[in-house]
Formats: structure tokens, sequence, C-alpha cells
């Protein structure tokens, strides 16, 4: 199992790097920086840490091919892993649609385009003159001056296809997700995306991008978990909802919560115990292993300890060096 660490940088970036030491000397592989316009860039963060860091690899987590042309990102983070000494890693989605209206952004063919990104990035990796005429990607001979190296190119996805496609093309896949029945659905969509090209599916770094939160107290680890909580709720397909027994209404209410800032209301009560087993890693370490266990026994390769973390993040960092990557 391998364990990486999500950070957002809505937090200011020097902070972030002292976290990223700290979860590289506990000894996590990855750390991921997400990427919404809203925040710190998250280029400029990866470079930070790069410069911060000595062997924790760092990647994108994630970032999408409608606010960056494909060939900017090659550049982004080819120089990334050129002043890391070769630790980067390209996370890339289809990217979210609430962020893309914001901006005035038109979210067109999620699938086709993610697949023809991913074709182009392998190009301007492999040092190729790309050219390409797909159905939203097109390229009429660009080409990066400088070697970028092979960066792995890991897939944001949740849906079927995005989960089949990622078994075809991609190196890894980042699922938003912490339930061993959820991995279940991915884990069998990512085998058939690579039964398709007679791939072997062992290849794909089957990431669990969790909301995690830990604490010695288990009351306090829950207590931090229930506003992410709250959101994965309120954006979760009915179908998802509905194979962790969770009310379809529940929804709703959360969303209007959410929408009024009634964190009252969550904490009080909307947010029940069942909704924080089903979508998040989350209690003492004991429980926490548990579920990275039953998690890795269904194929999942690496967890993500995404946000909250823990109710104090330097503490549940040391927590999961000491608890759990040094016991697996
Ligand atoms: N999004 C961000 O913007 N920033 C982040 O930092 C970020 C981090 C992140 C980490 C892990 C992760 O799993 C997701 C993350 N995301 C982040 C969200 C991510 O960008 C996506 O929004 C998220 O993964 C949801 O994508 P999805 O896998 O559910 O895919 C969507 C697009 C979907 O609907 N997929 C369908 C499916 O079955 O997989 C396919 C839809 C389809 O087939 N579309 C057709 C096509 O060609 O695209 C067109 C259909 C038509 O009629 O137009």
């Amino acid at each position: 199992m391998k364990f990486g660490i999500e950070f957002v940088p809505s937090d200011p970036v020097l902070k972030i790097a002292t976290y990223a030491k700290l979860a590289e000397e506990q000894g996590f592989d990855n750390v991921w920086i997400t990427d919404h316009y809203n925040n710190r860039d998250v280029y400029t963060t990866l470079a930070v840490l790069a410069l911060n860091t000595n062997s924790i690899k760092i990647g994108s987590g994630v970032t999408n091919s409608y606010t960056r042309n494909p060939a900017i990102t090659a550049s982004s983070i080819g120089a990334v892993n050129e002043i890391s000494g070769g630790r980067a890693i390209l996370g890339l989605g289809p990217g979210d649609k609430a962020t893309f209206d914001a901006m005035g952004v038109e979210w067109v063919k999620p699938l086709a385009t993610t697949r023809e990104a991913i074709q182009a990035l392998r190009g301007f990796f492999a040092g190729e003159k790309v050219s390409m005429d797909g159905d939203v990607v097109k390229f009429g001979g660009a080409k990066l001056a400088f070697k970028t190296g092979d960066v792995p190119i890991y897939m944001g996805a949740q849906g079927p296809k995005m989960l089949e496609l990622a078994g075809e093309v991609a190196d890894g896949v980042l699922i938003n997700a912490s339930h061993p029945k959820d991995f279940e659905v991915a884990v069998e969509q990512i085998k058939k995306g690579a039964a398709k090209i007679g791939r072997d599916p062992a290849e794909v770094d089957v990431t669990a991008y969790a909301c995690f939160s830990i604490d010695k107290d288990p009351a306090k680890a829950v207590s931090a978990a229930k506003v992410v909580v709250a959101f994965i709720v309120a954006g979760s397909p009915d179908l998802v909802l509905e194979r962790h027994g969770i009310p379809v209404e529940a929804k709703g209410q959360i969303g209007e919560a959410i929408a009024k800032g009634d964190f009252g209301a969550l904490m009080g009560g909307l947010v029940t115990d069942q909704m924080v087993e089903a979508f998040a890693i989350c209690g003492t370490p004991e429980d926490c292993m548990q579920r990275i266990r039953d998690l890795e026994a269904i194929g999942v390769t690496q967890v993500v300890a995404g946000s909250p973390i823990g109710p104090n993040k330097e503490k549940a960092i040391k927590l999961i060096g000491k608890e759990i990557i040094a016991k697996m």
C-alpha cells in the first residue's frame, strides 16, 4: 500500500510546504495539490514543494484540460519534473462544473476531452511534435522546446466510463471515495477498460482519494470530518447514496444547509454517523488501519489522506506515519 496526502492551496503555500516536508519524514509516498482557480496556483505550489522536499513524489490532484491547454500543462508539469529531479506526477480530471460555470468555461464532452488530452500529453512528454484533430483537442504541430521526462498520468475519475477510460490509458486513478463498496464497483470498471486493450489491470495504481480524519479521540475525528462529508453527500449521485443505504432526501436537506451556511444544522444531526462511515476514513488509528486493510483487500493500492486529515493536521500526519504507515 502506498500513502499519499492531499493539500488544498486555500492555505498559504509555505505552510503547505511545511506539512509536505513533515509528510515526507513520516513516510508518505505522494503529495497531491488540488487545482481550482480560486485557490493558489497548483504549479507554483508544486514548485515550492519540489524545492522543500527530497524524495516524496509531487502531483496535481487534479488539474483539467479546459482551463489549461494540454500543451501548457505539459510545460508546467515538465518544469516541476525538472526542478524536483523527476518526482512529478500529473493528475488530470474532467474538472469541476461549478467552477467552470463561475469562470464562463463551457464543459463539453468531458470523456472525449480527457482521452484526447492524455493522448496529447503523452506526445509532449515523449518529445514529439503533436498534431491532432480530435473531437475536442486539436494541435497543429506543437512541440515543447525542453525535455520533460516521462511524467506518470493519473486520472481523477468517479463515473463508470471515466473509470473504464482510466483502465485503458492512465498510470493511476484518483477516486474520491473511502468505502470498500464503492471500490468493488470502481475496480470492475477499471478492469473492464484494461481488458479492452489487453492490459494488465495491476499496472493501474488504484487510489482512494479519501476524506480522512484521524485522532486518538474518535469523537473529535468524526466531528472534524462532518463538514467535508456534508459536501460529499450533497454532490453524490443518488445511486451512490442508495448503495450506502442513505436516504436520497438527505442530499437536498444537506445541500440547503450548506447554501445557507447553517453549519450548526450539519453538525447537529443532518450529517449522520452512517454518512461518515460511508464517505470518510475516520476514527482512531486502529479504525483507520482496519478500513485501509479492507480497501487493500479489494484492490486499492494507494490511500490518500484528504481533507480534513484530522482535527489537527500536524498531529494527524504524525499519527498516520507512526501508527499506520510504519505498521503496514
Ligand atoms: N476537480 C477539480 O476541478 N479540481 C480538483 O482539484 C479535483 C480533484 C479531484 C481529485 C480526485 C477526484 O476523483 C476528482 C477530483 N476533481 C477535481 C473532480 C474531477 O475533475 C471530476 O469532476 C470528477 O472526477 C467527476 O468526474 P466523473 O468521473 O464523474 O466524470 C463525469 C464527467 C461524468 O459524467 N462521467 C460519465 C461517466 O460515466 O464516467 C461519462 C460522461 C460522458 O460519457 N460524456 C460524454 C463525453 O464524450 O464526455 C458526452 C456526453 C454528452 O452527451 O455530451
